[in-house]
């Protein structure tokens, strides 16, 4: 289904002159990368586990080496992905708009790796690991180099510090956001003139909030999505479609105008 073109003339219109822009990505934005999103059913061995009950300290202290394979696994089609059409079409707004702020719910670096400039990432970066702990300060990053090897294959990796084990530095469900991230996703949301929300269903907490206090703030809003999700309906303008497709065209239509 290809989005009506009066439609991406609309949003357009909507971004020209504009110049604070904040971005609220989620994983969608990803999908067209080959990175299954949240809500896809998970292929092969992870089908029958709910990312929600794995996503977790509760489930990593359970089963570490589960968690631990299961973030291995992501990591591994990471390392087979890249930044789509959807990302560089958001670096290339840098251009025609004086501030865009990407808030990036998701773990995949896909935002910074196309060239976006400023990136505030609300839960974290699967490239990093941590101590389980905290040992050190939240957070403790550990690099590959650092860790201890497993003593044997039913475990992960050792913090080298205190022996706690290591994790991804991804924020879990239950788990608070990083403070400084979170503050600055909200300051961005409530001063932006136009939100931009791609490929998010909007559930995930606090990061749903953040479309609410930009209209709050007076924001227009801008919802791209082949799917239903909770912030079409209070968009200014819904552009249902891929990203990967529709930013690209949405770009084009702003430079026209610029
Ligand atoms: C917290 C890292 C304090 C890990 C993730 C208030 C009310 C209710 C519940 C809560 C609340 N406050 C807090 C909670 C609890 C919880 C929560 O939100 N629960 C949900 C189930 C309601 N929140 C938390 O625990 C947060 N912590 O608030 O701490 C606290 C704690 C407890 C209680 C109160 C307060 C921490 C949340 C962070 C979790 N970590 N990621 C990891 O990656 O493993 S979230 C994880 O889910 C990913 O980041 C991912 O981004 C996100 C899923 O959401 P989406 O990104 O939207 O992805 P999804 O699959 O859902 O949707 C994809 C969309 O893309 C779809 O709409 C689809 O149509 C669309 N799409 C598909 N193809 C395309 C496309 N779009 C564009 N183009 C395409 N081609």
């Amino acid at each position: 289904m290809t989005v009506d073109q009066t439609l991406i003339d609309k949003a357009a219109g909507l971004l020209r002159g504009v110049e604070r822009l904040a971005v609220l990505t989620g994983a969608g934005i990803s999908k067209e990368s080959g990175v299954p999103t949240f809500r896809d059913a998970m292929d092969g061995l992870w089908a029958r586990y709910d990312p929600q009950q794995l996503a977790t300290p509760q489930a990593f202290r359970r089963n570490p080496k589960l968690v631990w394979d299961w973030y291995a696994y992501r990591r591994e089609l990471l390392a087979n992905a890249a930044p789509n059409p959807g990302h560089y079409a958001l670096v290339e707004l840098e251009a025609l708009i004086p501030k865009v702020v990407i808030i990036t719910q998701n773990v995949d670096g896909f935002h910074r790796a196309a060239g976006s400039s400023d990136v505030i990432e609300l839960h974290g970066n699967l490239s990093r690991d941590k101590c389980f702990a905290d040992c050190r300060g939240n957070p403790t990053h550990v690099t590959p180099e650092e860790a201890v090897p497993p003593r044997n294959d039913e475990a992960p990796p050792r913090c080298p510090h205190c022996e706690s084990y290591l994790r991804p530095d991804v924020v879990w469900f239950g788990e608070m956001l990083p403070p400084a991230a979170l503050e600055r996703g909200l300051q961005v949301s409530r001063s932006a003139q136009v939100m931009l929300v791609v490929g998010t269903s909007g559930v995930i907490q606090p990061a749903a909030s953040m479309p609410y206090w930009a209209v709050k703030a007076g924001a227009k809003l801008i919802d791209v999505n082949p799917g239903e999700d909770e912030i079409g309906g209070a968009a200014d303008v819904f552009l249902q479609g891929p990203s990967g497709e529709v930013l690209p065209r949405l770009v084009e239509a702003l430079r026209a105008l610029s």
